[in-house]
């Protein structure tokens, strides 16, 4: 027995070289991460011959993506690359001594999108996918001492005749970063060992077949390939408990044929086992298989996690965990972070999931790939329940094919084994999902292509590979409940549960109320597809920290451009949530999205190349307000956070103080004064019409022994008011005068004249010139406007005389007497308003002043429709 001392310092030195301690245990892996060198682009001269310069080429550490993409800023980073396209990796590395007459593989646990690897000039393989772990074996090409290790990666768009042309996903809003993203190792094992070219998974896959409180059934199938001569070989099974103290073993003995690969399943049973129960007890066991060969000797070692659990989906209870319906919580997570792109360490991750965990969430979607194992790891061991999904994003087929080319299913459904097998030990992964959004996209002007036989193709695979997890897709864009249908492939129904992706009060209708239609599209699928499990997949809204609005309901949101304020999310979240949490038939929710993410398709709030649907910013250094709420309404620990801190800077004297507590009331003062008690209903407390006195205005708010304060300024006038109206976004002109956005509005919708349009974007065509208003000496206050029959608006000032000056313009009529209306102000007469007439034209600028007179704080504006609507584009008060 070697002494306790020796052995230590034996693997401080094996760990100081970067090889694992399973060396000594008849498997050894070696972290190739430092001294690459790189060049963007293809080379002249042939790269993977051993004796190739590269010496001109970047030196640069494993994992890297030579991708640089997304920003706050409006206008994209001078330093973003966004180059899509060959990049060419190479290393110099020693052969480990003891590796002679032993197996050497190369693993790489990732690489965007297409690798070939090369070892001294000798191709190795190819392996097409961006997001999944693969081996090369590089046994026949190294030799003893110095070895080169050549890589070419192509993150190519996936244009006819690129060699990403059929690798999925082939569209996604995300961008897909290039590079060796995530770590690249070195393995050394016996010729007789546990399979390592098993679609890039561990070779061992413990399968719980019996599980109740006296006891648990573990079926263990090992793949085992011996690349050497006909042996004599133990397999030894073994689990462990969380104290590492061993519960069951099992022993195989046989012997393994030289040159073949095989398959050994053995069970194994756990008296009184603890299960794996997601927050609450998320108990880990540790399986280990050993290849012992003559005397012994340990040829091969895996070692895998263990969760004892069950799951299943019902269509009426939902997620079952252990048998108990658990409400899935969920965020969606990207693996991308600002300036590193995909290239994360483990604290990366490590963050990751220490924000979500503090969130209050139960559930993870790792939206749209594959992600990293370590990411798993923690799952597994903070309990969160994971949806794993298939990267295939919207299409089924290549645009201008109307069936899916059979490169494109195979490769799919590679990708499909790859993701189960690599991470089918995981007990934190509740389904295993077959792609996102994959409709058939007739009505977005893409080529039409018929969903159906991919989806039900990949759902079988997923089957056979895993019959004991749920299957899910992630569906958008349906036909809606009690709509006709429109003939288009649906995709609900080739998997064994679906979620909707919807976007009420964000891309639908760009109105933030509309989040309240959440709850009955849901009751109606439900209603529709009584025994297929429905739970949501996403739901969201924009938010920009640094962008602002005084009411979120003044206008229409820009859902994929500018401004995006932070109060709109956070509201749209508060409509959906209160939505979704009272339906029980739902399996899970999850929020588009935990962080913001890259998109290079998007130049949205405050970012460039960002899809800022994030609670937290694109660098982790920001909780916006969307993200309190959710920990309000999930988290076990005492909330109260107020809301629009960030909007330091008030528009107007008079505001609607709001927080987010799960305590039941809640507690206001301004500047030492007690503002009373709000309820804290659905976790939202609010405070309406609060007055801030000229300059800074602590408010402090408590609930619960929680205290929390905000500093909030009104730099503005005390006896007038500037309204821009119909618009989520003020203005502060010229000459200095600012206008806060549409707000003490009651009644009437909000329009932009010029919004972002969006379809047009999407289709990748040109902007319409943008519509001008004639005589707008100042246009930035004839851009948008408050319409309807009948709408009020009720302004806070001090008592006195003022002179009430509006601007407006006709967007829709050309003649006089189309449109008329009457504008009545407090204490005084109806004034009736052509605004065709009075401009000469439409689309004309024009003003009218009428005077008002203030008892009570109030100056009320009633505007109603004599003919046709009311219209108004921006309020001036000032005093008389
Ligand atoms: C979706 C997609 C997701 C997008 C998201 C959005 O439906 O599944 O990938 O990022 O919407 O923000 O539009």
């Amino acid at each position: 027995m070697m002494p306790n001392r020796v052995f230590a310092i034996v693997l401080l030195f094996l760990l100081a070289l970067g090889v694992s301690p399973a060396a000594a245990q008849g498997r050894a892996e070696t972290t190739l991460a430092e001294g690459w060198r790189f060049h963007l682009g293809e080379v002249r001269g042939d790269a993977t011959a051993a004796g190739f310069d590269d010496a001109a080429w970047q030196r640069v550490a494993v994992p890297h993506t030579w991708n640089k993409v997304g920003n706050y800023a409006v206008t994209r980073r001078p330093d973003a690359n966004t180059t899509r396209g060959v990049g060419w990796y190479r290393l110099r590395f020693t052969l480990p001594a003891n590796a002679a007459g032993k197996r050497v593989y190369l693993q790489f646990d990732a690489a965007s999108i297409v690798a070939d690897v090369w070892v001294n000039g000798r191709k190795l393989g190819r392996h097409e996918g961006a997001f999944s772990r693969f081996r090369v074996d590089a046994t026949d090409a190294v030799r003893p001492g110095e070895n080169i290790v050549a890589v070419k990666v192509d993150n190519s768009k996936p244009d006819p005749g690129s060699p990403t042309e059929f690798v999925v996903p082939i569209s996604g809003d995300f961008f897909m970063y290039g590079g060796l993203y995530r770590p690249v190792s070195l393995i050394v094992t016996g010729q007789a060992h546990i399979d390592l070219l098993d679609h890039g998974g561990p070779g061992i896959y413990g399968r719980i077949t019996t599980l109740n409180d006296a006891a648990a059934t573990v079926a263990v199938l090992t793949r085992l390939r011996n690349s050497g001569r006909v042996s004599a070989v133990t397999l030894r099974t073994r689990i462990a408990d969380g104290d590492g103290r061993q519960v069951a073993q099992a022993e195989q003995r046989f012997s393994l044929a030289a040159g073949t690969a095989t398959a050994r399943e053995t069970a194994l049973t756990i008296a009184r086992p603890r299960r794996w129960n997601g927050l609450d007890d998320p108990y880990l066991y540790r399986m280990t298989v050993e290849l012992l060969g003559r005397g012994g000797a340990v040829l091969d070692r895996v070692e895998q996690p263990l969760g004892l659990r069950t799951v299943a989906v019902d269509a009426d209870k939902g997620f079952l965990l252990n048998g108990r319906p658990m409400r899935l919580n969920g965020v969606n997570r990207h693996q991308d972070r600002q300036e590193k792109g995909w290239a994360l360490t483990q604290a990366d991750h490590e963050q990751d999931m220490a924000l979500i965990e503090e969130l209050g969430a139960n559930s993870i979607r790792l939206a749209h790939y594959n992600h990293a194992t370590p990411f798993f790891d923690l799952a597994d061991r903070n309990g969160m329940v994971l949806w794993a999904e298939l990267g295939l994003v919207n299409l089924a087929s290549i645009p201008g094919k109307a069936d899916t080319p059979p490169a494109m299913k195979a490769n799919a459904e590679a990708q499909m084994v790859e993701l189960i097998r690599q991470n089918y030990n995981h007990p934190s992964v509740g389904v295993w999902s077959i792609g996102n959004e994959i409709t058939n996209w007739a009505s977005k002007g893409l080529t039409p292509s018929n969903a159906r036989p991919l989806m039900n193709a990949l759902n079988a695979v997923a089957k056979r590979e895993d019959p004991t997890r749920p299957t899910t897709i992630a569906a958008c864009c349906e036909v809606l409940p009690g709509e006709k249908d429109d003939g288009r492939d649906r995709t609900a129904g080739t998997a064994d549960t679906v979620a909707y992706n919807l976007y009420y009060g964000w891309y639908t209708s760009g109105r933030v109320a509309d989040a309240a239609r959440l709850g009955a599209v849901m009751q109606g699928y439900h209603r529709e597809n009584p025994t297929l499990p429905v739970g949501v997949g996403e739901y969201g809204a924009g938010g920009a920290i640094s962008q602002h609005t005084d009411n979120v309901h003044g206008g229409k949101i820009e859902s994929i451009y500018r401004p995006q304020a932070e109060e709109i999310q956070a509201v749209v979240h508060e409509l959906s949530w209160r939505e979704l949490k009272p339906l029980d038939f739902l399996w899970g929710t999850w929020v588009w999205q935990m962080f913001d993410a890259t998109s290079d398709l998007r130049e949205e709030g405050d970012s460039s190349d960002i899809n800022t649907k994030g609670l937290v910013t694109f660098d982790r250094s920001v909780k916006k307000d969307a993200y309190w709420f959710y920990k309000a309404a999930w988290s076990k620990a005492p909330v109260l956070h107020l809301t629009g801190r960030r909007y330091v800077d008030r528009a107007y004297p008079v505001i609607e103080v709001r927080a987010y507590s799960n305590a039941p009331e809640a507690q206001l003062s301004v500047n030492g004064r007690a503002l009373g008690t709000a309820a804290c209903a659905d976790f939202v407390c609010v405070w309406p019409g609060v007055r801030l006195v000229p300059g800074e205005n602590a408010l402090v708010a408590t609930a619960a022994g929680q205290t929390d304060r905000m500093t909030l300024r009104y730099t503005g006038p005390e006896r007038a008011i500037h309204v821009r109206t119909g618009t989520l976004e003020g203005v502060t002109l010229a000459g200095g005068t600012r206008y806060g956005s549409d707000d003490f509005f009651d009644g009437g919708l909000g329009f932009t004249l010029n919004p972002y349009q969006r379809e047009l974007y999407a289709a990748g065509q040109q902007r319409k010139a943008a519509r001008v208003v004639a005589g707008a000496r100042e246009p930035r206050l004839y851009a948008s406007w408050r319409t309807g029959k009948a709408f009020r608006y009720a302004l806070p000032l001090p008592d006195g005389q003022y002179r009430v000056t509006l601007h407006l313009f006709d967007p829709a009529e050309t003649a006089p007497g189309k449109r008329v209306f009457t504008v009545t102000a407090s204490g005084g007469a109806p004034v009736r308003i052509d605004p065709v007439a009075k401009a000469g034209a439409g689309m004309t600028a024009t003003t009218v002043e009428l005077p008002a007179t203030v008892r009570g704080g109030t100056l009320t504006l009633d505007f109603a429709g004599v003919v046709g609507e009311a219209l108004v584009s921006a309020i001036d008060v000032v005093a008389r």
